[in-house]
């Protein structure tokens, strides 16, 4: 956590509390503070001409992500799309930074995406997603809505998760990670789940829930752009295209999206 004070008069000395530990600690000038564990919260003491200013930071979240990982690019694009500050922390899985003994403390199931907050860390992208959004979405909490809407987005990132994300990863990760041919049973599963998904733009919705956007869509999304390393076209689904080409065209689409964009073009 950086944190950055301003001061009109020079202070005599900052007084910093961490709640998380429970310990305060005086700090003379000029001073240099690090806190290398995220502090759930700081106090800090402002003394000066007799006055006492406390101010207090929430702390900020920090995001374990890898920039290639669909459920991790999707926990990644809600914070851009709900505008939560977080911190990223890269992680590679490739080189097995994910199985060091630092991070299983974190996720025992040493998975990306991981959520720190405080003293609560949370996996597993869609609970991830549901948590920023609920606890930090404030204007833009109609992506997991608070009202019964919500259950709509819960069916799909149930669906999501045992159908598509499971089929998308069982068709391309033979192709991508072990250089397997295309297994046209698999694609077949995958096929199923996208005509499923063409038939939620029916009503006419932009989205999958009607006209807003929603963290299902970003899962969904994220998912199927997998099958973009491989030049999957998704002509024979028009609505979903159509769909997809709008997530695409979201303003943190490409910087949230450069890990996929980099992978396909090696
Ligand atoms: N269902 C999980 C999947 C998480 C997952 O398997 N992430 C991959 C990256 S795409 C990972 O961390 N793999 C490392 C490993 O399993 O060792 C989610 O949605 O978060």
């Amino acid at each position: 956590m950086l944190v950055c004070l301003c001061f009109r008069q020079k202070p005599e000395e900052i007084v910093v509390r961490t709640k998380e530990t429970d310990t305060s600690e005086i700090f003379q000038l000029p001073f240099t503070i690090q806190f290398i564990a995220p502090a759930a919260e700081l106090t800090v003491n402002f003394h000066s001409n007799g006055k006492r200013t406390v101010w207090r930071s929430k702390g900020t979240p920090t995001l374990y992500i890898h920039g290639l990982s669909a459920p991790a690019r999707a926990a990644w694009m809600t914070t851009k799309a709900a505008e939560i500050p977080v911190h990223l922390k890269y992680v590679d899985p490739f080189k097995g930074e994910h199985k060091t003994p630092e991070f299983a403390k974190i996720n025992p199931d040493m998975t990306l995406p991981t959520l720190v907050d405080g003293n609560f860390s949370l996996w597993e992208s869609r609970p991830v997603m549901q948590y920023l959004v609920s606890k930090f979405g404030g204007r833009h909490s109609y992506l997991y809505p608070k009202d019964l809407r919500r259950a709509i987005v819960d069916r799909l990132l149930y669906y999501d998760l045992g159908s598509v994300y499971k089929t998308v990863t069982e068709y391309m990760y033979p192709q991508l990670f072990q250089g397997k041919p295309l297994d046209a049973e698999k694609e077949m599963a995958m096929r199923a789940t996208f005509d499923y998904l063409n038939r939620l733009f029916d009503g006419g919705g932009h989205y999958m829930t009607g006209d807003n956007l929603t963290i299902a869509d970003i899962s969904m999304a994220s998912n199927i752009s997998l099958t973009e390393i491989k030049g999957y076209r998704l002509d024979a689904w028009p609505d979903l295209a159509t769909w997809y080409q709008r997530m695409k065209a979201q303003p943190w689409w490409p910087e949230c999206n450069k890990g996929l964009y980099e992978w396909k073009s090696v």
